[in-house]
């Protein structure tokens, strides 16, 4: 059983994550910051990782507790969910096009945490959103994932388009490394025997 729940709270943030990795996508995410629940649907959706995540933040503030603290969540769930990774793919990677906007992503799911980070963004907002919150969600999901991580834009043009992309990009890539490979049976897949 591929599953985990993480509850997490501190005097900033109050977060629920529950996981499935052997889900079909599906989601219902409310953080109370509706840019970042549509990227979080993005994420349940592509990954085919289902996802149920509560978030009470400190919105009073800015978006960047909730934003930071979901992606730390999320990480320890899908580092509870993926246990000794017997079995697994363990890398993704992603070409993913969205209209002007072309994004890469490829992961590792090493156990060491390292993001590689070449996004930048036309405008600082996607509404009431800061576009800086993405690289952060991003850190903390790879500190937290255990995930060796590199985005790079490519090319794009429009802000939400960048953003949605990377998102999708990172959940096809987590679809692939989370995947049983049969190939493998329950083998740790790395020379070290463990990850
Ligand atoms: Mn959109």
């Amino acid at each position: 059983m591929r599953k985990a729940k993480i509850e997490r709270a501190t005097t900033e943030t109050k977060i629920s994550v529950e996981v499935d990795l052997d889900g079909t996508g599906s989601y219902d995410c409310r953080t109370g910051v509706g840019f970042f629940d549509h990227m979080l649907e993005q994420l349940a959706r592509h990954s085919l990782i289902d996802m149920t995540i509560r978030a009470e933040g400190d919105l009073h503030i800015d978006d960047h507790h909730t934003v930071e603290d979901t992606g730390i969540a999320l990480g320890q769930a899908l580092t509870q969910a993926l246990g000794d990774k017997r079995g697994i793919r363990r890398y993704g990677a992603c070409l993913l096009p969205m209209d002007d906007t072309l994004v890469r992503a490829a992961l590792d799911l090493s156990g060491r945490p390292y993001l590689v980070w070449n996004m930048d963004f036309p405008t600082q907002k996607i509404g009431t959103f800061d576009t800086e919150l993405v690289r952060e969600f991003f850190q903390a999901l790879s500190t937290h994932g255990g995930i060796t991580l590199h985005v790079d834009t490519l090319h794009g043009l429009n802000s939400h388009h960048i953003a949605e992309a990377g998102f999708k990009a990172v959940a096809r890539a987590l679809r692939e490394a989370v995947e049983p490979d049969p190939r493998k049976g329950d083998a740790i897949p790395s020379t070290k025997g463990t990850l």
